[in-house]
């Protein structure tokens, strides 16, 4: 396992889809690497959420990595759209198959990271003790890895069985018979709810906001289809490619207002039956933009819900009516709806009537108190950056990220960050990766990443920091494109709106994704390679006095 060593050229934080795939490209270079994984195995998200119902919303064959063709000919995905524990059994293949595993360290969690100025080294700490240097670091710790709890009176007093969707128990939680509360209806809750509503004795849902929804219509994947796809895969990363969101599904060509209201209700019906993201991202264009054209969307899928929920107040419950559809992420459903026209299912509005505390014996509202044998927390995440902030990171001049990005974060390309040099973010905010069918964009970046790295080899420099200007003309751009897009007005955490962390309530939007599109993200990335990095300054050396030996012209 290499533990004993305590001198790395690169450290890769994070056992997931990112932290997996940037190991091997390291270990391909014969490069000098290891993996940190805080959990006791690797797999990340897949590792973590074994919640009922939790699936990919991306189809599988497009979230499945796409270097090695031998493991594109092996790998059966057995349904359109895969079970969490059959990612992780795809995951194990992948590391297993490559001989991975040898460069990974389990249950060793990074409490903190510290920029050597002198040396150009990290020094990295870890919970059991150790502190390993490094030349540089990636960061591959995820976008939803840090999940948030409510912040309500007695959580420790309840006498039954509670925990969060992410740590959802290893071993089978008997649901049959039992009073269950479900807090949240995020894309987590819908999963679960519409999954368990018919294996639970009693199902209480609390919904403090209702969330958009549309039908994930998954299916089995025969043997012929899958050979089907292995003959067309080439053609189908090369498709995600060319869209905006990496998905098979591109926007509609045709504008909004070119077609007739009857043309888009019959282009609604197909996508609204058809599996996937579609009647999300291949829909217009001006749905993401224009209040109108979103309105007539939402009334659209108002009236689908209206038609699935029998009980017309509760129909009306279910429709959100702050947001219109799409401008939050969107969550995938099976029988979500359906769930509430069964009788041991039960809707408790909370946006009427507050949690006011958990209790021993459940949950009290402002109007009574449930009593329950499971309370499970769907509350979400503190997204994409509250991971960063559970370690303690200083760069140059000791200052900390977490001061850095406490407002907001700023980073260049979502991939480097001015002042802490030679960290790198596979995952970070504002790369299309955070937006988009996580692996393609996490491929892309990772890549960005180790050619970056191979340019420093070969140049023999030993730091590399993006430059203050190049940091702030890219976050500016991020955020302005904001500007035009529904979504900035959402609570949610695309806007980096989470009620359970202070400093993050309503109010503070955080520009967290880039919304340009993976194109014309990789088209900008790859020409910062192509003209030499000039927003990055080099250098190398030991340092006198903080002065480098060699500094690169860009520096
Ligand atoms: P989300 O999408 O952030 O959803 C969290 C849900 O929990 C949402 O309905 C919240 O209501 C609700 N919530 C959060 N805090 C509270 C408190 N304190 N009281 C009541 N209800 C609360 O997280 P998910 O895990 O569902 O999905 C995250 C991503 O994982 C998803 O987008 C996929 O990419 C995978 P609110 O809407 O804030 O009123």
């Amino acid at each position: 396992m290499g533990e004993a060593k305590t001198h790395y050229e690169v450290i890769v934080v994070g056992a997931g889809v990112a932290g997996i795939y940037q190991i091997k490209r390291l270990l391909d270079l014969g490069v000098e690497a290891t993996v940190l994984e805080s959990a006791p195995d690797l797999g990340g998200t897949w590792y973590w959420n074994r919640y009922p119902g939790c699936r990919f919303d991306s189809e599988s064959y497009t979230y499945g990595f796409s270097f090695s063709r031998e493991l594109l000919d092996e790998w059966h995905w057995k349904e359109r759209f895969s079970s969490q524990s059959e990612n992780l059994r795809y995951l194990n293949y992948v590391a297993d198959k490559f001989d991975l595993r040898k460069a990974m360290q389990f249950n060793c969690r990074v409490e903190a990271m510290r920029f050597n100025e002198a040396r150009d080294l990290w020094h990295v700490k870890i919970a059991d003790g150790r502190e390993l240097t490094c030349r540089f670091v990636s960061l591959a710790i995820g976008l939803l890895s840090a999940p948030t709890m409510p912040r309500l009176e007695g959580i420790g007093d309840f006498k039954g069985r509670s925990f969060h969707t992410f740590y959802w128990p290893h071993e089978p939680v008997d649901l049959r018979a039992k009073k269950v509360a479900v807090i949240g209806t995020g894309a987590t809750g819908i999963q679960l709810i519409g999954e368990i509503a018919d294996k639970v004795g009693e199902l209480t849902v609390f919904q403090r906001r209702p969330n958009w929804s549309a039908p994930l219509n998954n299916s089995a994947i025969s043997e012929e289809e899958m050979a089907d796809i292995r003959s067309r895969y080439d053609d189908i990363f090369a498709a995600c490619a060319l869209t905006p969101g990496s998905f098979l599904h591109g926007p509609d060509s045709r504008g909004f207002y070119e077609v007739t209201r009857e043309e888009r209700l019959a282009q609604w019906n197909k996508l609204y039956d058809e599996p996937g993201f579609g009647i999300w991202h291949a829909n217009f264009r001006e749905i993401f933009m224009d209040e109108a054209a979103n309105a007539e969307l939402s009334a659209y899928i108002a009236d689908r819900i209206r038609t699935r929920v029998r009980d017309p107040k509760i129909a009306e419950k279910l429709i959100p009516r702050d947001h219109g559809f799409g401008v939050q992420r969107l969550p995938l459903e099976t029988k979500y709806f359906e769930a509430y026209n069964r009788d041991n299912v039960h809707l408790v509005d909370i946006g009427e009537t507050p949690l006011v505390r958990v209790t021993e014996n459940g949950l009290r509202t402002s109007e009574r108190d449930y009593e329950f044998d499971i309370i499970v927390y769907a509350t979400g995440f503190d997204a994409i950056t509250g991971a960063f902030d559970l370690i303690d990171i200083s760069g140059i001049g000791g200052e900390t990220l977490a001061e850095k990005w406490k407002q907001a974060p700023s980073t260049f390309l979502g991939l480097l960050i001015h002042g802490f040099p030679n960290l790198l973010m596979p995952t970070g905010p504002q790369s299309a990766s955070a937006s988009t069918n996580f692996p393609r964009g996490i491929e892309h970046n990772v890549n960005w990443c180790t050619n970056l790295l191979q340019y420093m080899w070969d140049r023999g420099y030993t730091r590399a920091d993006a430059t203050r200007e190049a940091q702030e003309r890219w976050t500016a751009h991020v955020a302005k494109m904001y500007e035009i897009m529904l979504m900035r007005k959402a609570k949610s955490w695309f806007t980096g709106y989470n009620s359970n962390v202070a400093g993050h309530e309503e109010g503070n939007v955080r520009y967290f994704l880039y919304n340009g599109g993976t194109p014309k993200f990789v088209a900008i990335a790859n020409d910062v390679a192509a003209k030499a990095y000039q927003e990055i300054a080099f250098s190398s050396g030991e340092r006198v006095d903080g002065q480098a030996a060699t500094v690169s012209a860009s520096a």
